[in-house]
């Protein structure tokens, strides 16, 4: 059974939700965010402290982009993966790296720096500089945008949930208003599936269940 390591809205959603697209059975396993202050054992399962942490027999991540590419090449019998021998291989994985490098970690900085530190530790001059930043790394978002569906090989793919995820992060840090429009209506489109909704209402339930806060993890406020 796969077991995912998850705190309400953090970047282990990718997996969550990719985990609900292929329609696997796995434990989900909620901490409080963030579990390196909050729940101090989680340490001994992930030394860094940070989640996703997906285990999977003996194999355990921590990257959750590296996860998607995990569950869709091994779990999803080529639904959702796109093979080396495709054409979109290569566009496939430049998707699924950019996902978190480029458009999660700038976003990180706008959260900590606006909302995480506390007093003359805020810098509100990263925090913008670093909103321009993700929103200027979205046209590539948004020129692949412009003739297809979804980023490539013609299909939805474990890169749009890994994308997918920066954009839910930039909802919660209102930066979507400034989407531009093809991005835009590919979120709405991403939030109207099923599996992402079930995602949503699962880790909500989840919290519930194992006595973990429900505020999703990038509104926590110290
Ligand atoms: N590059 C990693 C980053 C993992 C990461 O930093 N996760 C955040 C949640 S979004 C975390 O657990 N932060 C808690 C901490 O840094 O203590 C990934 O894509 O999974």
């Amino acid at each position: 059974m796969i077991i995912l390591h998850h705190c309400v809205s953090a970047r282990s959603f990718r997996p969550l939700w990719l985990l609900e697209e292929l329609g696997l059975p796995y434990e989900l396993r909620m901490w409080p965010f963030p579990p390196r202050a909050m729940a101090r054992e989680f340490l001994s399962e992930n030394p860094l402290g940070t989640v996703p942490l997906l285990v999977d027999g003996a194999t355990r991540m921590s990257e959750s982009a590296g996860i998607c590419q995990y569950l869709a090449a091994r779990h999803s019998s080529g639904g959702l993966d796109v093979a080396v021998d495709d054409p979109a291989f290569g566009a496939y994985l430049n998707w699924l790296h950019m996902s978190d490098a480029t458009l999660t970690f700038p976003q990180t900085l706008v959260l900590r720096y606006t909302y995480f530190e506390t007093g003359e530790r805020l810098q509100p001059q990263v925090a913008s500089d670093y909103a321009r930043w993700f929103l200027a790394r979205l046209r590539s978002v948004e020129e692949a945008l412009q003739s297809a569906e979804f980023l490539c090989a013609g299909r939805f793919t474990a890169a749009d949930v890994a994308v997918g995820y920066a954009l839910l992060l930039a909802e919660h840090l209102g930066l979507d208003q400034q989407f531009p429009p093809a991005v835009s209506a590919y979120w709405a489109r991403l939030k109207q599936r099923p599996a992402y909704q079930q995602a949503l209402q699962i880790q909500h339930q989840a919290a519930l269940d194992q006595g973990v806060p429900t505020t999703p993890a990038p509104d926590i406020r110290p």
